[in-house]
């Protein structure tokens, strides 16, 4: 299914005027407000193939309808959040949950929706149908050598998909480690990792680049094998350059300043990609910004001056993607709530006067600089992130076209109550 034009025209006529009341009272006293919607119209964040569809508790999955059965369904969904929002131009997917059969007609329909390839990502976390070797003690890290042969030559595989599609990085996430003491050699794991790692680096195509995702645990686990940005970035930097570190906001332990280790990373140049996503207890994938939404301002706060120091372009030098999971809401209305969380957090992270910030920290005026952080982030910034919406086309209140449209109905019709989509 897809959005037309002029519903999205029809519905942004009939909140302009509202819409015009709160822009005026939010850029009254904002000089560069023009420069604040350019970075807010150029921003994009991927959506992941695999959180199109309902995902479940360690014990259900209860499918809320209308879930894309194909590639093709999925990429039609995320043209849909696209149209509505002009943010979500880009789908990374997971193989083999997403294996693209006729890669350059997926290419063809992903470009008529506006939609670019993000970072591919392997799965040597499950095993599949038919395979030789079994995870179960681990992939890369593991101690038998076909078993890490099986893991390396998946991702190669992984790669050379994405370079079919025109993506430019590849996600590695493990799930390996060890559930009790004693089970692993934790040096000899290190190694066989980083070896697996090497190979895997060395078939990435001049112009790709590798981001190495870190989670500190897992249920039943013990230890993992990149527990933390320590390790990941001691994977990272013996890899070489084309090796970075990803940051999931959920993969850490509680209260993990998370705001710092972003800031140090991108002093490295080592920051690659970030999964967004909120938690209360561990890595409960929730909507972005649900729970903590102080912490993810101060976490834009670094990535903005983090970037802004090294000259980056914020759109295009990380790789920004969404990694939750909708287990009891629709999961097209929850991407549109993280979106829009990430775009609301982006423009306060905007707002924020670098030079006066810098003058308190240098006189050591910890009210003046907590009162200049917090006055950001108390800034309603919805108007602007509307409007940068209206100036690329999109719709003004995404969700409500979304609701009035009847969109999940429609789905439903056209793909039945009961599908259920791959992935998580
Ligand atoms: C693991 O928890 C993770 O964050 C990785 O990014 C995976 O690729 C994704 O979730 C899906 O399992
Ligand atoms: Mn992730």
């Amino acid at each position: 299914m897809q959005i037309e034009k002029y519903k999205i025209e029809e519905h942004n006529q009939s909140l302009l005027k509202e819409h015009q009341r709160k822009l005026n009272f939010v850029t009254a006293g904002l000089p560069n407000a023009e420069t604040i919607l350019r970075k807010l119209a150029d921003f994009q964040v991927a959506i992941p193939s695999w959180a199109l569809g309902t995902g479940g508790t360690r014990f259900a999955r209860f499918s809320g309808g209308g879930e894309p059965r194909s590639l093709e369904e999925k990429i039609e969904d995320v043209g849909l959040l696209h149209a509505l929002n002009r943010s979500s131009g880009a789908i990374s997917l997971h193989i083999p949950w997403d294996i693209p059969r006729n890669p350059t007609a997926i290419k063809a329909l992903a470009a008529q929706f506006g939609l670019r390839f993000d970072a591919m990502n392997s799965n040597t976390f499950q095993d599949q149908p038919g395979q030789k070797q079994s995870y179960k003690f681990g992939s890369l890290q593991n101690v038998r050598k076909d078993v890490r042969r099986q893991a390396i030559e998946h991702n190669i595989e992984v790669i050379r998909y994405g370079q079919e599609l025109g993506s430019d990085s590849l996600t590695v996430w493990l799930a390996d480690g060890s559930c009790f003491p004693g089970q692993l050699n934790f040096r000899q794991a290190f190694q066989n990792t980083l070896e697996g790692l090497q190979e895997i680096y060395a078939a990435l195509p001049a112009d790709w680049k590798m981001f190495v995702e870190y989670k500190a645990f897992e249920p039943n686990f013990y230890s993992t094998t990149v527990g933390d940005w320590g390790q990941s970035l001691l994977y990272a930097s013996k890899l070489g350059p084309k090796a970075y570190t990803l940051v999931d906001l959920g993969h850490h332990l509680p209260n993990a300043n998370i705001e710092q280790i972003v800031a140090l990373l991108l002093m490295e140049g080592k920051l690659g990609g970030f999964h967004f996503n909120d938690s209360k207890y561990g890595d409960d994938d929730l909507t972005v910004g649900s729970i903590k939404p102080y912490q993810l301002f101060l976490i834009f706060n670094e990535l903005v001056d983090g970037m802004d120091a090294r000259g980056m372009d914020h759109t295009r030098d990380l790789g920004w993607m969404i990694d939750a999971s909708h287990n009891v809401k629709d999961p097209l209305e929850d991407l549109l709530q993280s979106v829009e969380a990430i775009m609301l957090t982006y423009a306060q992270a905007l707002l924020v006067d670098r030079k006066q910030l810098t003058a308190a920290q240098q006189a050591n005026d910890i009210v003046a600089a907590q009162e200049l952080l917090q006055s950001c982030f108390r800034t309603d910034t919805r108007a602007l992130v509307a409007e940068a919406r209206l100036r690329t086309g999109a719709a003004l209140d995404p969700l409500k076209l979304y609701r009035s449209e009847k969109i999940r109905e429609h789905l439903i019709k056209e793909r039945g109550a009961g599908t259920v989509a791959t992935g998580l």
